[in-house]
């Protein structure tokens, strides 16, 4: 079905993905061992989530039973840099991702007009969309059908958009031809591991979510560690400082960026300390951030990292954060 993936590929791009391509829907053994290992370790903090139904997130004739293929999309998002904080209220940082709207709605959309372009050339076929919470290894399969290579950071790399894309799936019934898969291009490159404020990075493509900040500030629901605090910095939610060190990620330009992420459309870079802070109803909260991808982290959540961040502003910059082990290594990062 040549004809079919190319129309795929084209349409994806129409419908505002950077990039797409195809890989065979069956289990890749090598992330299979990858993530059982991460598991067992317990590198994924308290997102229990991920330990459930391991089968079913390695394999996605379990999500779909019959797959044959699995159509990577992915969506740009890198729209520059940081730029200094606002100088009228302390503020905190933003991961570049969260700037806009929750892109979760914004590819959905994307993801079902696909879908709908597949069913009107091949009615009969099963097609079920993914993105992020579904079960799937977004990364493995999107190496798989060449739309990049994963770096020690753990994050997919693309050649155009260097790793600031953000992942999809239709695993699909339909036999189409397959891309050749991408192979990892870190070489000796230590970047993301020297520069990690928290040393999640415990070795190459090894992450200890625990440590992880931007598990800290948006998935993680109890105080932040006290040996962790000052490595925080300045990040109110989420971290890029593994992406921003990356030589993939150099000399960026704004590129294919998926509409609706926008940061006009959303918190943007910075957000005040006092209006992450603030103490609102529920509903409240929902109204100040409806549509941002911030509610995630809640009003709770934000009101503790706001602490942590005020916090850190009238501190002298972290040096270094303690290893697992509780040793001290000195970074060659300061935030
Ligand atoms: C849970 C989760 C998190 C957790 C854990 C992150 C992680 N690396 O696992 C936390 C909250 C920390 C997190 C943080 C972020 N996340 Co997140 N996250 C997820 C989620 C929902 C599941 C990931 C998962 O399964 N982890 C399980 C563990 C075991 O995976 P792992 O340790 O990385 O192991 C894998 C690889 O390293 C690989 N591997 C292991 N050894 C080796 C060796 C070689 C040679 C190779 C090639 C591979 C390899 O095998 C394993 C299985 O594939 C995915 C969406 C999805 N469904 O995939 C998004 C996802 C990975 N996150 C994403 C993003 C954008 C982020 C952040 C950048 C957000 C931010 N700016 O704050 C940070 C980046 C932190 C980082 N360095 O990874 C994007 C990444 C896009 C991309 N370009 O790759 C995804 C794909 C969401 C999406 N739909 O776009 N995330
Ligand atoms: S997102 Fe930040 S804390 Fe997490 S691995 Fe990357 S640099 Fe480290
Ligand atoms: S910083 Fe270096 S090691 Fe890390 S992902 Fe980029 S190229 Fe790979």
């Amino acid at each position: 079905m040549t004809v079919l993936a190319d129309d795929i590929n084209r349409v994806a791009r129409e419908f505002g993905f950077a990039h797409a391509g195809i890989a065979s829907a069956r289990p890749l053994p090598f992330h299979q061992r990858a993530y059982r290992r991460a598991v067992a370790e317990g590198r994924h903090g308290d997102m229990d989530y991920l330990a459930r139904e391991l089968d079913r997130r390695e394999d996605p004739s379990r999500v779909l039973p019959g797959a044959k293929t699995v159509i990577s999309l992915a969506a740009a998002y890198y729209q520059g840099d940081h730029g200094a904080p606002p100088p009228d209220a302390p503020s905190g940082k933003i991961a570049r991702y969260a700037w806009g709207r929750d892109y979760h709605d914004l590819i959905e959309r994307r993801l079902n007009r696909l879908k709908a372009f597949i069913l009107e050339r091949e009615p009969g076929a099963a097609v079920r969309s993914a993105v992020d919470h579904a079960p799937v290894l977004e990364r493995a399969y999107a190496q798989e059908a060449g739309l990049g290579f994963i770096g020690k950071h753990t994050l997919l790399i693309t050649p155009d958009q260097g790793s600031w894309v953000l992942l999809a799936e239709l695993i699909t019934d339909l036999d189409l031809a397959c891309d050749a898969p991408a192979v990892t291009q870190c070489g000796s490159c230590t970047r993301c591991l020297d520069a990690c404020p928290t040393n999640a990075l415990i070795g190459p493509f090894q992450l200890d979510a625990a440590r992880c900040i931007a598990y800290l500030t948006i998935e993680h629901k109890g105080d932040t560690p006290d040996e962790l605090r000052p490595a925080v910095g300045e990040w109110l939610f989420g971290c890029d400082v593994c992406q921003e060190v990356c030589p993939y990620n150099e000399d960026r330009e704004e590129k294919d960026l998926l509409p609706g992420l926008e940061s006009r459309d959303g918190p943007g870079p910075w957000l005040a300390l006092e209006d992450a802070a603030t103490p609102r109803s529920r509903t409240a909260f929902d109204r100040r951030f409806v549509g941002t991808a911030l509610r995630r982290a809640g009003g709770r959540g934000l009101r503790r990292n706001a602490e942590v961040v005020e916090h850190n502003l009238g501190q002298a910059p972290p040096s270094a954060a303690p290893h697992r082990d509780g040793t001290v290594v000195s970074l060659s990062h300061g935030e």
